[in-house]
């Protein structure tokens, strides 16, 4: 049966300065015929006044655009009506469109779903595809453009290639068993069976950095009441984003907002302080609140503690001792920056600071930060350290492909899972060669020719319509 032709809007509804509607199937021919009723030569841009095919009346002038199957995004005939993005106009064109046999309105991704269909892009270059239209920041858009380019495809065929090749060798093994080779699998197949499984061991072992990149990184404010968190959110959201009061206990919820951090996206959540309310009534708000906080705390990639030392005083004894004792838990990974805020509230400055010193041989002083969020005073080097601390955890660039959602990690896991057993398997070639036509099964679904069926709905309900 014959596809039928789809449109839609590509470009967002509203008014604008130019609309995009794109059409894609066989009866394009049609349209051109009966709205802009001039021939298009393909691949060149024509000015045409598009015409109501049925009452005949003006519905714009518009640059019309023709790629002939199968030269174009979907592999079908394609036709772009580049309109003036007015409402009234875009709905006359879209009802007129409506008006073709054989032609009606296309399903979200449905443009995509035919380059599928049609050989123009694999599953993997559809995702970097929706990447690319969901991309936020620049490190996004490289990492969605790359794998749209077919950079993480190729990773995945070169591998399945040189698993086909094995595979002939170790089936002429078994077909052909050589006098002289003692039983088993040769060892040309046992050396590229090993390589493989390393590589493919090394992109599982990448720290998730693709999917973190597409996702995001999670950033945790916590620290005891008071302490400035809020303050900081805001220093970093560079607007309003939280109550800062000087009441403890201001902030009771998780707050989020969304920054991009040296090109990165990252989203940064304010907690509830901490503090023991042991003894003293029990506040149930508060009290989920700080379950919020820490649960937040436990789930993200970088904690920030913030803490208040302008009431340090050198009688205080070691900061160590002086502060929030659970906060200082939370932190005690890697993975924490330590803020010592209110530096501009401290009459002890000079003797905080031998503290601070002292306190820092304790714990890794990269990490520590003295510094005043209300008059700025050592914000410059947190920050820096902030972003140094983020490329160096969603550094893309390192490593080339990256696996960029949990499907890819799957199907990747599977084979290395299959060529880890075909490698145990090594005396037996029959097993060898069943195991390693399981892997180069598996790796076929990254770029999705077989066994994809039951996931296609899912990869391309998450376009918008038009694309
Ligand atoms: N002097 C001084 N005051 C600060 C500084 N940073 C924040 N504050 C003040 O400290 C008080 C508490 O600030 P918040 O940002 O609300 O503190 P918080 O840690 O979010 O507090 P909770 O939400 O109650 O846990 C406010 O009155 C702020 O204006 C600073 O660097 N110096
Ligand atoms: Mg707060």
């Amino acid at each position: 049966m014959m596809n039928q032709t789809i449109f839609a809007l590509a470009t967002a509804p509203g008014q604008a300065g130019v609309a995009v509607v794109r059409i894609s199937g066989p009866q394009c021919a049609a349209v051109i015929e009966g709205m802009v009723r001039r021939p298009l030569v393909p691949r060149t841009a024509s000015l045409a006044s598009l015409r109501d095919p049925e009452s005949d009346s003006l519905l714009d002038q518009a640059l019309c655009l023709f790629f002939s199957a199968p030269a174009s995004f979907t592999g079908e005939d394609v036709l772009e009506l580049h309109l003036h993005g007015g409402r009234a106009v875009v709905d006359g064109v879209l009802a007129a469109l409506s008006g073709f046999k054989g032609v009606r309105p296309a399903e979200p991704g449905e443009f995509t779903r035919r380059a599928f269909d049609n050989d123009k892009l694999d599953l993997a270059e559809v995702e970097g595809l929706a990447d690319l239209i969901a991309a936020e920041t620049e490190a996004q858009r490289e990492q969605a453009l790359r794998q749209m380019d077919g950079e993480l495809s190729r990773l995945v065929e070169g591998w399945k290639d040189r698993l086909v090749r094995a595979l002939a060798h170790l089936e002429a093994d078994i077909d052909f068993p050589d006098e002289e080779l003692e039983e088993g699998i040769s060892d040309q197949a046992r050396e590229t069976l090993t390589e493989l499984s390393r590589e493919m061991l090394d992109h599982l072992n990448d720290g998730h950095r693709g999917e973190r990149l597409r996702d995001g990184f999670n950033l945790a404010i916590v620290g005891p009441p008071n302490a400035g968190k809020s303050s900081l959110l805001n220093l970093l959201a560079r607007r309003d984003v939280a109550i800062v009061s000087d009441v403890a206990g201001t902030t009771r919820d998780v707050i989020e907002t969304h920054l991009n951090i040296a090109g990165y996206p990252v989203t940064l959540a304010d907690t509830a302080g901490l503090r023991d309310l042991a003894g003293r009534e029990g506040d149930g708000i508060e009290l989920e609140g700080m379950k919020r906080a820490r649960a937040r705390a436990d789930s993200s990639d970088l904690k920030v503690a913030v803490f208040d030392v302008s009431s340090w005083t050198p009688d205080a004894g070691s900061l160590n001792a002086f502060l929030d004792q659970e906060t200082l838990e939370l932190v005690s990974d890697s993975a924490a920056l330590i803020v010592l805020n209110k530096l501009d509230a401290s009459s002890h400055a000079e003797k905080l600071k031998e503290a601070v010193e002292a306190f820092s041989e304790r714990r890794e002083g990269d990490r520590i930060f003295v510094l005043s969020v209300s008059n700025g005073q050592g914000v410059d080097g947190f920050l820096e350290r902030l972003e140094g601390w983020v490329t160096e955890k969603m550094g893309v660039s390192s490593g080339g492909a990256a696996l960029t959602r949990e499907r890819h990690r799957v199907a990747l896991r599977e084979a290395q899972g299959s060529l880890s057993r075909a490698l145990a398997a090594g005396d037996l070639p029959e097993l060898v060669a069943e195991d390693v036509r399981l892997a180069v099964r598996s790796l076929g679904r990254i770029t999705g020719r077989v066994d994809v069926d039951d996931l296609l709905d899912v990869i391309f309900r998450d376009f918008c319509l038009g694309k």
